[in-house]
């Protein structure tokens, strides 16, 4: 049995033949057909999560981990703009996510009708598509446009870009009726293609690479791509090319150059010359390291490549020459780089980076080794103690960047909210990752981002292997690092939003297993006990850390990274 209302019917129908496997559906009336639809469909798994913007976001990290469309229904009213946070960062992170919005009939908006806003066009800034179901299919081109829509919609969740699309659903009562014999909908196919370069310009690019003695790639926010790190690393043994790799972009080789942040601090003015690339090469999504920006800009490229299958202009160096729209696997394994000089002279470009990187290493080891119970202590626990079969959801704030100051020592596969940088869905994306990825799942976020998206925990559907290590620095401890706040005599007031609270009382609220340590003996204690393998729980740790001395610990830390030792 299914829901009578034809529309939503065939809505299903569809959504299963194109491999749609999983919906996200928040309570309520008005969507009442979709819960009918979609409950206990046969090739479609629904779950219920009740906060709208916790949903979208667990969405979001089913899509994430899947790469497949995931989809998401609400009823109608204020439910269908909580999910505006999740759609836009779905939106620049190019996750596929079906958005359905059971609406009141068109004729009862601005009537003064319960839950009745206007949705048409709702998300219209951050979506891929948007379209409207006929509210009653009464002929053959009723059902016809309906079935057309839906393909297309599903289609344009994953071409040409992925990426949120929006489907309203005016519906009207009564709701609750079902049949036994569904319309079924004509499925349409499209075939997958692939873009690459043409010839001409593969020619004028090669020898533009060619002739370029200084060669900086700077790789963003990525899925893992085994092909594309392969193709680098032959790149990376080139002498005059340097590779600088973010963490997000789960590209790893012993030549690429990660902890960006830990090198770009280290370079003076007098000598930012040496280390200004006459060609940068940009590709993947968001560039985290405000350090490596500032010094692209301030220090720009002759030309600046960006290589990205998007309709996006990402002119982070705000010197973009070229912009290349397509796969960088597909770019690289085109391009013709010639015979990789690897002759290591001491004055190669990528000599002056690795040489400086070697030494803000050390620097970096030395520092950590001395360094008292903070944040930056606390990070270098955590990192050594994450299993390598673990995938790891970064929070946004200070986890994201602690995170780039540490070279990885397992290949875990990272990710993170960069689309645009909310702390406002972090959990919620972690939970929905973990539900889907089959992989143990650890998030690492601050005490704001985790208060904030608690709601994630009110949920039937946490994973087993799921753990999440809250730091808690009583507050948004980046204020507290960032110039320009501790000018203004607000700073807890107004930026830290300082704050004496305490996780555990949510966690056994939720009943998810709550551990605690606020010294280091103790973190160390926890992590092991969190990463136990036969742990079949979901687990959480807040860890206590001493929201002044980290600020003061990490000035002193960038300070530090500076000092010759030896050059
Ligand atoms: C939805 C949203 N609101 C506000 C901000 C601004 N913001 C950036 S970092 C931050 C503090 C985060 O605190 P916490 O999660 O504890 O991380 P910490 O800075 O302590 O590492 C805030 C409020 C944001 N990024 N997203
Ligand atoms: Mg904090």
């Amino acid at each position: 049995m299914t829901t009578d209302h034809e529309g939503i019917a065939l809505l299903a129908g569809i959504m299963a033949e194109h491999g749609v496997r999983h919906i996200v559906i928040s309570p309520g009336s008005r969507n009442a057909p979709v819960i009918l639809a979609f409950a206990r469909h046969p090739h479609i798994e629904a779950l219920s999560v009740i906060d709208e913007r916790s949903a979208a976001f667990f969405a979001l990290g089913m899509a994430q981990q899947l790469k497949n469309p995931v989809a998401l229904a609400c009823t109608s009213g204020t439910a269908a703009l909580n999910y505006a946070p999740a759609i836009a960062e779905a939106y620049y992170q190019k996750i596929p996510l079906l958005v359905l919005t059971a609406d009141r009939p068109r004729e009862w908006t601005d009537q003064g009708d319960g839950q009745t806003i206007r949705q048409k066009g709702l998300y219209a800034q951050y979506i891929r598509a948007g379209f409207e179901l006929p509210q009653e299919l009464h002929t053959p081109d009723d059902h016809w446009y309906a079935g057309r829509i839906i393909n297309e919609a599903i289609h344009r969740t994953m071409h040409p870009v992925c990426g949120p699309v929006h489907i309203n659903m005016p519906l009207t009562e009564p709701l609750y009726g079902t049949t036994a014999d569904p319309p079924r909908g004509r499925v349409i196919r499209t075939s997958a293609t692939t873009t690459s370069v043409e010839q001409n310009d593969l020619v004028w690019l090669t020898e533009r690479w060619i002739s370029a003695r200084k060669k900086l790639l700077l790789a963003g926010m990525m899925y893992p791509d085994q092909r594309l790190n392969r193709l680098l690393s032959h790149i990376a043994m080139d002498q005059d090319t340097i590779i600088l790799t973010e963490t997000t972009s789960n590209l790893h080789d012993e030549r690429f150059l990660p902890c960006i942040d830990r090198v770009v601090s280290t370079i003076r003015e007098e000598e930012a010359e040496r280390f200004r690339p006459e060609l940068l090469v940009t590709f993947g999504g968001p560039v985290i390291s405000k350090m490596a920006k500032s010094f692209l800009r301030k220090h720009p490229p002759q030309q600046h490549w960006h290589i990205d299958p998007t309709d996006l202009h990402l002119d982070t160096s705000q010197h973009l020459t070229q912009n290349i729209p397509v796969n960088p696997a597909v770019f690289f394994s085109q391009l013709d780089t010639g015979t990789v000089s690897d002759n290591a002279h001491e004055q190669s470009f990528s000599a002056v980076w690795r040489n400086r990187h070697e030494i803000a290493s050390e620097n970096h080891r030395y520092f950590l080794e001395s360094c008292d119970y903070s944040d930056l202590k606390v990070f270098e626990a955590i990192i050594h103690a994450i299993p390598e079969d673990h995938r790891v959801q970064l929070g946004n704030s200070t986890p994201v960047r602690y995170a780039q100051l540490f070279g990885w020592p397992g290949r875990n596969a990272c990710f993170s909210n960069r689309g645009t940088s909310g702390i406002d869905g972090t959990v919620s994306t972690a939970a929905g990752a973990a539900r889907v990825s089959g992989e143990p799942t650890v998030l690492i976020t601050g005490d704001l981002g985790f208060l904030y998206d608690s709601n994630a925990l009110m949920s039937h559907h946490l994973a087993p292997h799921l753990k999440i290590i809250v730091i808690n620095n009583s507050g948004g401890g980046i204020f507290r690092f960032i110039p320009g706040p501790d000018q203004t005599g607000l700073l807890e007031p107004f930026f830290e939003t300082h704050h004496g609270w305490r996780m555990e009382h949510l966690a056994i609220n939720f009943g998810v297993p709550y551990r605690y340590a606020c010294n280091l003996r103790e973190v160390k204690d926890h992590l092991a006990e969190l990463f136990q393998p036969e742990k079949s729980v979901p687990g959480i740790l807040e860890i206590k850390t001493p929201a002044a001395k980290n600020a003061e610990l990490l000035r002193d830390y960038f300070k530090k990274l500076t000092e010759k030792k030896s050059e």
